[in-house]
């Protein structure tokens, strides 16, 4: 167990931040640790069919690192993994909420900071041993889960390495360097996960080290990826004068920050001088009622000021909206892009609010049956998942991505030009750019939305040809009958196989996917759990038709009863067989 690999993917959904190429720190740091301790350690990003395979194929272990929007493209890492018998563990975010569901395609799970358990649970692996008592370790044993204890002292910033970038691949093509001084956040909005994992309580590091950071970033960009760079400003100002009096010069640096940051005007010189360019705030809503409901600490006028304090220090501003609570209307949407236009901010994101797990949000959708879906690939603050209060599903997400286009129209593009100068046009202009794109690539889901309303029609007129197409196949014996059944259920289609697959029944199966593709079915499930292939030639044409359609569908699922069956499709030990599969493996160990 000397070659370790981590991973961080992407999702394959269309998002405007897919372009940042920005790695979360957790990878590089955990990735250090393991360097100092000898192993040799290689990490990527990227989706699952662009990822280098054949490196990845050599390595002793995978970590694999998870967000909400990111987990499936994970799972389905995880899954091409394990058929090739390497061992997966999973961390982040998403998986420390959901140990249970990433556990069905891991060998290991690490909840919550990991620079305490991850190192020992390499350890315990290559020496053959349970991690029965490593904190926040979930593993399987005897087909059984379980889930160790998170350890109760938070991480100490200071016993951290300073990630080491270079394990990235192509990291010198990294615009912008992300260095983190804190871990907490002492709010509690109601819609943020962060708090879970890094918890309540404010932690930094040393001036000192991070200092020492800085140092090796001369003349580079640096984001500041705390959640709140001035929760402590003496702490901040400390920091800022040492950057000032050790003469690192950066070729800029941008943070976020809450509005209260604008009341102290030393900081504000501080970062100034220090060379902040930008400051991403999460204003979340103009309406007072919304702010209340996500229960942010902050007014309008706590904004209105943040806005005009940081502009008369010449800092740019990226102001971060949250749409779609119970308080907003149609109107609500519309008036924060014009407040946004008319209060020069320099650029903008409109999030579609979003409750991701284990937030208190989530727990209210769930209790009143709101959530649309559980697809957790759109749950990235583009796409509407549950039902919103005062307005439908499919005007909340076209009335968001109207008032995005509202705000960077090209007639807008200079506003800012005298104010803040050219770095508020290019942010506008990438802006006009992104919106349109993603305008046009997700119309797919706007189409989606209107199906689920009230009245809309089904698409049945397929479901009868596919009924027809399986009642042609004749048996050839009372065993080898190929039975295929079907059933749709909002806009998720259920495509049951049974039988044996041979070279004649293929033919058949080959039709009736060419067919489902055709209907650009958003989510298409294809269980094979009684399916049995004459040959392994015939699973290899069966696993060439299913990614084809994967590659139409938008998300194809298909279930499988045993690994054995699994790796049947994966072509599993056949070394040239490197392509990424189209579509998820679930296996139902039951
Ligand atoms: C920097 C950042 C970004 C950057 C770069 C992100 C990237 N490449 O994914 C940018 C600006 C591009 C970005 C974009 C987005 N982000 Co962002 N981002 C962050 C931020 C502020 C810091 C990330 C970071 O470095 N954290 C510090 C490191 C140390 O934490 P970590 O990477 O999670 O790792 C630790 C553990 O999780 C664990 N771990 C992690 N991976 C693994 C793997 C293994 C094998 C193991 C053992 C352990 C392990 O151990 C690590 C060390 O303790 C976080 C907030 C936060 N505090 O984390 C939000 C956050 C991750 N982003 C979030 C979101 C929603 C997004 C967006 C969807 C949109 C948005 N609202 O901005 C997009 C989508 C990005 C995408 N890839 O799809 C959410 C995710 C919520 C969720 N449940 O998934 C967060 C938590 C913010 C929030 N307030 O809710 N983001
Ligand atoms: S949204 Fe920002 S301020 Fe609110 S709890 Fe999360 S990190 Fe803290």
């Amino acid at each position: 167990m000397e070659r370790i690999i981590l991973i961080e993917p992407q999702s394959k959904e269309d998002h405007v931040y897919k372009h940042v190429r920005m790695p979360r720190l957790g990878l590089p740091i955990l990735g250090t640790q393991l360097q100092e301790a000898g192993y040799t350690v290689k990490i990527f990003m990227g989706t699952g069919d662009l990822l280098p395979w054949s490196q990845i194929l050599q390595a002793d272990l995978v970590g694999i690192s998870t967000t909400t929007a990111t987990c499936r493209e994970a799972y389905q890492i995880a899954g091409k993994l394990r058929a090739h018998g390497i061992p997966v563990v999973i961390g982040g975010m998403h998986a420390t909420f959901m140990p249970d569901e990433a556990l069905q395609f891991a060998d290991y799970v690490v909840r919550g900071e990991a620079e305490n358990s991850f190192l020992p649970l390499v350890r315990a692996l290559k020496a053959g041993l349970v991690p029965a008592d490593i904190p926040g370790v979930s593993y399987w044993k005897d087909n059984e889960k379980f889930h160790n204890d998170l350890i109760k002292t938070r991480v100490d910033m200071d016993t951290l390495p300073i990630p080491d970038l270079s394990l990235l691949e192509k990291s010198s093509s990294m615009f912008t360097i992300p260095v983190m001084t804190s871990r907490g956040c002492p709010y509690n909005c109601t819609f943020c996960c962060v708090t879970e994992v890094f918890g309540r309580r404010y932690r930094h590091r040393s001036t000192a080290s991070i200092l020492e950071e800085l140092n090796r970033y001369r003349g580079k960009n640096i984001f500041f990826c705390d959640d709140n760079f001035a929760a402590k400003p003496e702490l901040t100002k400390e920091l800022l004068r040492g950057m000032i009096a050790s003469d690192i010069k950066l070729k800029g640096w941008g943070a976020q920050v809450r509005v209260d940051a604008a009341h102290d005007d030393e900081l504000l010189s501080l970062m100034k001088r220090s060379g902040c360019a930008i400051v991403y705030i999460g204003f979340e809503s103009i309406n007072p009622a919304t702010l209340q409901k996500y229960n942010k600490q902050q007014t309008v006028a706590d904004i209105e000021k943040a806005i005009l304090r940081f502009h008369d220090f010449g800092i740019r501003i990226h102001g971060m909206f949250v749409v779609g609570a119970d308080t907003d209307t149609v109107e609500t949407i519309r008036q924060t892009a014009s407040f946004a236009y008319q209060t020069r901010i320099d650029s903008i994101q409109f999030m579609i609010l979003t409750p991701f797990p284990n937030t208190s949000f989530y727990d209210k959708l769930e209790s009143e049956g709101r959530i649309l879906t559980r697809d957790w690939s759109l749950y990235d603050g583009h796409h509407t998942v549950f039902q919103p209060a005062l307005i439908s599903p499919e005007e909340l997400q076209l009335e968001t991505i109207k008032a995005m286009k509202s705000f960077y129209s090209p007639k807008n593009i200079l506003q800012n030009l005298t104010l803040t100068g050219f770095g508020s046009v290019i942010h506008r202009a990438i802006g006009w750019v992104l919106t349109r794109h993603f305008e046009r690539r997700n119309r797919w889901y706007d189409n989606l939305l209107k199906q689920k309303q009230p009245g809309a029609s089904r698409p049945v007129a397929l479901l009868y040809r596919l009924l027809r197409a399986s009642e042609k196949n004749k048996p050839q014996t009372d065993t080898g009958q190929l039975k295929v059944s079907l059933t749709e259920y909002k806009g998720i289609l259920y495509l049951k196989l049974r039988g044996l697959a041979d070279k004649l029944q293929l033919a058949e199966v080959k039709k009736v996917l060419r067919d489902l593709s055709k209907e650009q079915y958003s989510q298409v499930v294809v269980n094979i759990e009684g399916l049995r292939f004459a040959s392994d030639n015939a699973a290899s044409v069966f696993s060439n038709y299913l990614n084809k359609l994967g590659a139409q569908v938008r998300r194809l699922q298909v279930v499988t009863a045993a690994e054995k069956q699994a790796n049947y499709l994966l072509g599993k030990g056949n070394k040239k067989r490197l392509r990424m599969q189209r579509f998820e493996l679930l296996i139902n160990r039951t």
